[in-house]
């Protein structure tokens, strides 16, 4: 932008000497994009899928019909000239493993991505010719634009600490107690809440001591996940250490002690604990993470909370609130990581688990759990990252519905899944009196290795579309 405007104020011949390093400085740029959403969310399908389509359509298969509007050129051809995926080069995070990811999709007996929760990042270069008519002759003259788009895969559960940042140890303890004692999660606690009643306040420190209470916090957060689908669950690397694993300064958990601990007890040692591990979280992931990638997709399994029951589905809406909270007060400048963030899209995946006349609900629903990104610079979107079902009609009762039909995973017979209407919000009472179910797993369709055919999905482009289509 500076060049050009510079150029604007009628430097041409500056301009002209100067065509090389032009060339340089203002044809490449780079796009952090950074993908998350809970754990089995869809975040690691979700960029298999895209990075297929987009070097699709880098070889003229249109999949992406609302990103290939924002790359015509006026006259209704492209201006998109080629998608690569950069070398790795000297890239500090591991890579994506897009390729491993796509052959195991591929394959005679399709198989989903295995689970990871460490970060991972890949780059595509996506080449394009400049818009004609907005900047003219100068814009030919300064050839061709190279985008550098870099995604990230990253745990949304990391992003769950963020409003721990401004608790001091007390505070966080208080409201984290509060909520174990409720009867959604109390079950599970029923040891660590044992063994808190037997530590004094006043306690001396301990090592053994913290570490066994360590151990027992933790194992609640784990079975709450488990067995109740709960995700509103902090510390978030308790359960996803990432690369950085476990180390002592971990081993805390929540305690009320005395207001002012004394030297060498066992609160003091926790609440310094607590300090150290925000100020890690906030060194380690935070500062990088927000000073870096400035646009966000969100990625929510809405279904599968849904449809696990009440509890774990406002559970799950309390931590996309705290994460769309903690974003819209990023892009309000509020959060002190320097560079703002730009754009926030937040996508339902597994879309293809309900019929085509459902999908609206299913956004309503996503925008529901989402509720305070009504910041400008936040959308919404319905995806499917690999449509594993198609949608018809059948008789029930006597009653016609649109149902899918999809191949359960392991199996090989086609069936009719009916996951029952999405409720409106707020949600009838009634909705929560039937029974609970987890998402059936699909089998993939049958995809082809290489990049012969890009995999088939929906709302990919709108994603991208909202997401980078400003500076295409
Ligand atoms: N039917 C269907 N299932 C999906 C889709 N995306 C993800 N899944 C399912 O969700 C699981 C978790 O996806 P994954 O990308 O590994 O989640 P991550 O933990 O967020 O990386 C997969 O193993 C699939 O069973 C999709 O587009 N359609
Ligand atoms: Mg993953």
């Amino acid at each position: 932008m500076d060049i050009l405007g510079r150029l604007g104020a009628g430097v041409r011949d500056a301009a002209t000497a100067a065509m090389g390093a032009v060339h340089q400085i203002s044809n490449v740029e780079t796009l952090r994009v950074a993908v998350t959403g809970l754990s089995r969310a869809g975040k690691t399908v979700f960029l298999v899928s895209l990075i297929s389509n987009l070097l699709a359509l880098g070889r003229g298969r249109d999949t992406l019909p609302a990103l290939r509007a924002k790359l015509d050129d006026g006259a209704g051809r492209s201006r998109l000239i080629s998608v690569a995926i950069e070398p790795s080069g000297t890239q500090l995070i591991p890579r994506f493993p897009y390729e491993e990811n796509l052959a195991g999709l591929a394959g005679a007996t399709p198989h989903w991505p295995a689970f990871t929760d460490q970060p991972a990042l890949i780059t595509l270069i996506i080449r394009l010719r400049r818009r004609s008519g907005i900047v003219g002759m100068v814009g030919s003259l300064l050839g061709e634009r190279e985008i550098r788009l870099e995604l990230l895969d990253y745990p949304g559960e990391w992003l769950l600490d963020l409003p721990m940042l401004p608790q001091g140890f007390g505070q966080w303890s208080r409201e984290t107690l509060h909520l174990l004692g409720q009867p959604s999660r109390a079950g599970f606690a029923d040891e660590f809440l044992r063994f808190l009643a037997a530590v004094p306040p006043s306690a001396a420190a301990d090592e053994a001591v913290a570490q066994h209470g360590f151990r027992l916090y933790r194992e609640a957060l784990r079975r709450a996940k488990e067995e109740q689908g709960l995700r509103w669950l902090q510390p978030g690397r308790f359960l996803m250490p990432g690369p950085w694993g476990e180390a002592p300064f971990m081993h805390f958990f929540p305690f009320m002690g005395p207001e002012q601990p004394a030297f060498g007890s066992l609160a003091l040692l926790l609440r310094d604990r607590f300090e150290t591990y925000k100020a890690e979280m906030r060194r380690n992931f935070f500062e990088p993470h927000f000073s870096r990638f400035n646009r966000q997709v969100v990625l929510v399994d809405v279904l599968g909370a849904l449809f696990a029951g009440r509890t774990a589905f406002e559970d799950s809406a309390m931590a996309i609130r705290e994460i769309a909270a903690s974003y819209k007060r990023e892009m309000q400048g509020a959060l002190p990581f320097g560079r703002r963030i730009e754009r926030v899209v937040f996508a339902v995946t597994k879309a293809d688990h309900v019929p085509d006349q459902a999908q609206a609900a299913l956004k309503q629903a996503l925008m529901h759990m989402a509720q305070p990104a009504d910041a400008a610079g936040s959308s919404f979107a319905n995806v499917a990252s690999v449509i594993c079902t198609v949608s018809g009609d059948t008789v029930v009762d006597g009653i016609p519905e649109r149902i899918v039909f999809g191949v359960p995973l392991g199996g090989t017979a086609r069936k009719a899944f009916r996951l029952g209407t999405i409720p409106t919000f707020p949600v009838h009472e009634s909705f929560w009196g039937r029974p609970y179910f987890r998402l059936p797993a699909l089998r993939p369709p049958l995809i082809e290795a290489g990049e012969a055919a890009p995999i088939a999905q929906s709302g990919i482009d709108v994603v991208l579309a909202e997401l980078i289509g400003d500076v295409l």
